[in-house]
């Protein structure tokens, strides 16, 4: 069981008779079932309230506990440490063999917006040293083209002092006009929120984003830009728990 400080560090907002809540766990709990097995050594752990699930169900199966865990956020080290599970660092264990990660919003194609929860830099480092990258959500998160459905838009992770710039940069530099693009404020709107890698977040909204990748490529090459929330071509998998208690596999 994770203690209630791992809990109150996720966004769990629903009860378990909630479908969105349910859609979550149906996705964690099959996506841990069907990619995680004993021989393995190394998995990575994404962050966000979906995967509470992954945790909860990986500490059902005792099989798995001899396996290091590699965390994406504080949050997601909170889960491993409150979980009793062996933590390791991506520079110890620079080969993954699967990192299982929540989404915002995922297209047919598998690209995905994440960063909702500003963990974007290490959710992308701890994904890119994986040999498989899984992403779970429930049923809102699917998405014809990304940035129509259930999104925040892109968020961008920027070194503070460079905030107005890239935001001036990404109304005049890209290929792509925003719609809008605000510093990302804490919610007691006191200041900035600050990410795990001590920097600010401008969230960024394209409308649909035809050109997943070339957006990528275009923001990234901005000054100031740390990291970008948009992950393409990196998973092989997402699975959606749905409202009738199905699993949606892409
Ligand atoms: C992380 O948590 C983020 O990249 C993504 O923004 C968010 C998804 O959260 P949840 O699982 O709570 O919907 O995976």
């Amino acid at each position: 069981r994770l203690s209630s400080e791992a809990i109150a560090h996720t966004s769990r907002p629903y009860l378990m008779s909630n479908p969105i809540e349910q859609g979550k766990k149906l996705a964690a709990y099959r996506a841990v079932d069907e990619y995680i097995t004993a021989e393995h050594k190394v998995v990575g752990i994404g962050s966000g309230s979906t995967v509470v699930y992954v945790v909860e169900r990986i500490l059902q199966r005792p099989e798995l506990k001899h396996i290091v865990y590699v965390p994406t956020s504080f949050q997601s080290k909170l889960l491993i440490i409150e979980g009793g599970l062996i933590m390791g660092s991506i520079e110890q264990y620079p080969d993954i063999d699967v990192t299982i990660d929540g989404a915002d919003e995922v297209d047919e194609a598998l690209n995905v917006i994440k960063g909702g929860g500003a963990c974007q830099f290490q959710e992308k480092l701890v994904a890119e040293a994986a040999k498989k990258f899984v992403i779970v959500a429930d049923f809102r998160k699917k998405s014809k083209k990304l940035g129509t459905e259930w999104t925040k838009g892109v968020p961008i992770e920027v070194v503070p002092m460079t905030y107005k710039s890239v935001m001036k940069s990404i109304d005049t530099k890209l290929s792509l006009k925003p719609i809008t693009s605000k510093l990302r404020m804490a919610v007691n709107k006191a200041g900035p929120v600050v990410t795990d890698n001590g920097n600010f977040v401008v969230d960024t909204h394209f409308g649909a984003i035809d050109n997943p990748s070339q957006l990528l490529k275009e923001i990234k090459l901005l000054t100031g830009v740390y990291e970008v929330g948009l992950f393409c071509n990196m998973a092989e998998k997402a699975y959606f728990g749905e409202e009738d208690g199905s699993v949606d596999i892409w």
